[in-house]
C-alpha cells in the first residue's frame, strides 16, 4: 500500500506560483519538468472524471470536459511564463489552468456554485475559469468573446512597453464567428504580443469540421491576416510545447501573433447535456479514445526513464486524495450570501 503525504495536497492547494524567466524555458523540457506535466494531465483527468460523476449524481448542474485536450493544454501552458503572461481561456481549459495555479478546491467550489469560487463567486456557470493570481482572466459563455478582449489586452501590453504575451485559447468551431476575424485582423495589423491557440477536436458539439469550414487546416486561416499559422499535433505534449514555445517567444520578441491550432480529441460528449450517441457511431467513439493522450504521454515518459511503475501509481493516488480533499471541502463550502448576486461586477 502507497502512502501519499497530506502535506502535497496542502501544497497543491497553496497557490503558489513561480514566473520562471524565458532564459529558464528549456528547448526541451527537463525530467523534472515533464514528470510535473504528466501529474497535471493526471490531475486534471481525475478531477474531470469525478466531475462527470458528480454530475451523474445530481451533485452538481454541469460539465463540460478537457479529456483528450490535456496534452495540448501543458505543453502551451508550460511554455508560459506563469503568473506573468495572460491566459483568456475557453470552457475545456482545465488541464491549463491548473498548471497556471488553479487548485482543485478553487474548481470545484466554482462546479458547486459556492462562496470563496475565484472564477465568479459562484455566479458564473462552472467551467468559465477566471484566477487573478495567474492572471487568467474572465471569460463570457458566447463563444470566441474572449478573443477582442484578448487582443485588446495584448494591444495595451504594447502600448505600455511590457512582455507580457497574451495566450487565448478556443474551439475550432468558434472560429466562424466574427469576433474572431475581428480579433485576427486588428492582431496582424498591430503585430500583437498574442497567441490564438485552437483545440481542434473537430465538433462544435453535433457539427463537424466538413460543416463549419472548407478547409484542412484552421492554421490556414492567418493567412489571411498577415500572421503565422502553425498546425501541430495536440495529442503530442512535446510537439504542443516547442510549438508554443516558439509562438510565445515570438510574441515576446516583437514579432506579432500566431494563430497555433493544437489537433485533439474531444473523448466526452460535448457537455454533461449532451448525448454524442446520435451523431458519433461507436466505432468513431472507439476510433476517438483510442487516440487518448494521457497513455501516450505515459509510454513515452516510461520510455524516457522520467516515470516507474511506482512513481505512476505514487502520482495516481495523489491525484484521487486531492480530489476527494477538494470535493470535501467544496461541497461543505457555504454558498454565496443572496446580496452578492447585485455585485461587485464592475472595479470601483
Ligand atoms: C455565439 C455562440 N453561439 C452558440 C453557442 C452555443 N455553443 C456553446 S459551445 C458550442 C460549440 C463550440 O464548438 P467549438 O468552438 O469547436 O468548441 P468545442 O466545444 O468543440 O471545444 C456552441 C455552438 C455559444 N455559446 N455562443
Amino acid at each position: 500500500m502507497l502512502e501519499f503525504d497530506t502535506a502535497d495536497v496542502r501544497n497543491r492547494n497553496s497557490h503558489a506560483l513561480e514566473a520562471p524567466s524565458p532564459a529558464a524555458l528549456p528547448a526541451t523540457p527537463s525530467p523534472e519538468c515533464l514528470r510535473e506535466m504528466y501529474e497535471v494531465m493526471v490531475r486534471s483527468r481525475r478531477l474531470d472524471e469525478r466531475c462527470w460523476l458528480l454530475h451523474r449524481q445530481g451533485r452538481i448542474g454541469f460539465h463540460i470536459s478537457g479529456i483528450g485536450h490535456e496534452a495540448a493544454q501543458v505543453g502551451v501552458a508550460f511554455a508560459m511564463r506563469r503568473g506573468y503572461d495572460f491566459l483568456h481561456p475557453y470552457y475545456r481549459d482545465l488541464a491549463m489552468v491548473i498548471a497556471l495555479g488553479m487548485s482543485m478546491r478553487d474548481v470545484l467550489l466554482g462546479s458547486f456554485g459556492k462562496q470563496g469560487d475565484p472564477s465568479s463567486g459562484g455566479r458564473q456557470m462552472p467551467n468559465h475559469y477566471c484566477y487573478k493570481p495567474a492572471n487568467i482572466l474572465s471569460i463570457s459563455s458566447p463563444v470566441s468573446t474572449q478573443l477582442p478582449q484578448a487582443a485588446g489586452v495584448a494591444l495595451a501590453e504594447k502600448l505600455k512597453g511590457g512582455d507580457r504575451v497574451t495566450v487565448t485559447c478556443i474551439g475550432e468551431g468558434a472560429t466562424s464567428e466574427g469576433d474572431f476575424h475581428e480579433a485576427l485582423d486588428w492582431a496582424g495589423v498591430h503585430k500583437l504580443p498574442l497567441v490564438v491557440v485552437v483545440e481542434n477536436n473537430e465538433y462544435a458539439i453535433s457539427v463537424p469540421m466538413r460543416l463549419q469550414m472548407a478547409i484542412e487546416r484552421v492554421a490556414d486561416r492567418a493567412a489571411a491576416y498577415g500572421i503565422r499559422g502553425v498546425s501541430v499535433d495536440g495529442l503530442d505534449v512535446f510537439a504542443s510545447y516547442a510549438a508554443a514555445k516558439e509562438a510565445i517567444e515570438r510574441a515576446r520578441a516583437g514579432e506579432g501573433t500566431t494563430l497555433l491550432e493544437v489537433r485533439v480529441v474531444r473523448i466526452t460528449p460535448h457537455s454533461s447535456d449532451d448525448n454524442d450517441s446520435t451523431y458519433r457511431s461507436p466505432e468513431e467513439k472507439a476510433h476517438v479514445r483510442a487516440q487518448d493522450p494521457l497513455p501516450r504521454f505515459q509510454k513515452q515518459l516510461l520510455e524516457m526513464g522520467v516515470l516507474t511503475p511506482a512513481t505512476i501509481a505514487e502520482i495516481e493516488q495523489c491525484a484521487q486524495a486531492e480530489v476527494n480533499d477538494a470535493l470535501h471541502y467544496a461541497e461543505s463550502a457555504p454558498y454565496p450570501p443572496v446580496t452578492w448576486a447585485m455585485g461587485p461586477v464592475f472595479a470601483e
